[in-house]
């Protein structure tokens, strides 16, 4: 197992470090410090190497859109209507940045910064921990809360990320990461199959702010509960404002905390996903544009698709994503490659 670390190129005149972990079966992932960009997961295929993951040449590309292509994402991830929570009995109004709702963390969201960084050597696994402290209030969120985010590649192909905070007063943390799978050669993840573990999807209004309402996937076209074609799922929304998936599911993780799996039937290239929290956030890249420089080619709607498991914010003052002062919290995703 290794690790390697380079100089990938600055933004506003700071360096951008890569760092580079690899294993023992020619699969490797690599990573930003701006944002703790998930940047690569490359695997063994009949032509050298197949990057799962979309990305961009230079770090600026990642900042240009709204789009988080492969950030890690905190303090809380999805949309807190009118940035305004409550913590502890008082108040807070989070800066905006969709609509006047915060999104991802709002405007100086763990996707903005360059962290530091320390890498580990081990037996069967090579990590990379991104490290910050982020004073009370400097994004808005109450606490200054200690942020370790640890990428671990191992020998069992699995990618396990590890987010860590500890606040010294209460606070939001809801962290995840937006990295863009394709698992295919094609630009579209349309063949690509998808299977949640999921009876129920979340109601959102027009602004796509939960409603507290839980529908039923039967009989619509977010039943993953066996494997779907994407393309059939985005075709039958292609009449919704929306044309594709953008959708919180409410997910019951199994035994071994398998929550989805993504697969592509041509290649036979699968992604089976872990988590210990109640929901995933699917998005299919609906509203991708071809002024999207991605190292694959320009952007098309449907070119990847986002799974991020985070915890579902179902009360209005979002008790459900609180940090307690002083209480450590750790939450870990785990996405395993494998080929048939
Ligand atoms: C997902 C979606 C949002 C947004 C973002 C880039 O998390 O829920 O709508 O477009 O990705």
């Amino acid at each position: 197992m290794q690790i390697i670390e380079n100089h990938f190129d600055c933004y506003q005149e700071q360096p951008v470090q890569q760092i580079r972990l690899i294993n023992d079966h020619h699969v490797s992932v690599s990573f930003l410090t701006l944002g703790a960009v998930w940047y690569e997961f490359l695997v063994p295929s009949t032509t050298g190497h197949h990057n799962l993951l979309l990305n961009f040449p230079h770090s600026a590309d990642y900042l240009t859109n709204p789009f988080y292509v492969g950030m890690a994402i905190g303090r809380t991830a999805g949309r807190l209507a009118n940035g305004q929570f409550e913590s502890d009995g008082q108040s807070f109004t989070l800066p905006t940045n969709e609509n006047q709702h915060t999104l991802h963390g709002g405007p100086h969201g763990f996707n903005q910064f360059i962290w530091s960084y320390t890498t580990k050597q081990e037996q069967d696994s090579v990590s990379v921990t991104f490290e910050r402290l982020i004073s009370h209030l400097e994004d808005g969120y109450p606490g200054n809360l200690s942020v370790k985010i640890t990428y671990c590649l191992d020998n069992n192909n699995q990618v396990t990320l590890s987010f860590a905070g500890v606040s010294d007063a209460q606070t939001l943390f809801n962290p995840t990461s937006h990295a863009y799978f394709n698992l295919s050669d094609s630009n579209q993840i349309l063949d690509q199959t998808l299977q949640i573990h999921a009876q129920e999807f979340l109601e959102l209004d027009a602004q796509k702010i939960p409603t507290g309402q839980f529908n039923n996937v039967l009989a619509t076209p977010f039943d993953f509960t066996h494997p779907q074609q994407l393309g059939s799922a985005i075709t039958a929304l292609k009449n919704t404002p929306e044309k594709g998936i953008d959708d919180l599911f409410h997910v019951k993780p199994q035994e071994d905390y398998e929550i989805a799996i993504l697969r592509d039937p041509k290649t036979k290239r699968k992604i089976r996903i872990c988590s210990n929290r109640n929901g995933l956030v699917v998005f299919t890249a609906n509203s991708f544009t071809n002024q999207l420089p991605f190292k694959r080619g320009n952007g098309q709607p449907h070119m990847g698709i986002a799974l991020e498991p985070q915890t579902l914010p179902k009360s209005p003052d979002y008790q459900e994503i609180q940090l307690a002062a002083n209480i450590s919290q750790q939450y870990c995703i785990r996405y395993q490659y494998s080929a048939e």
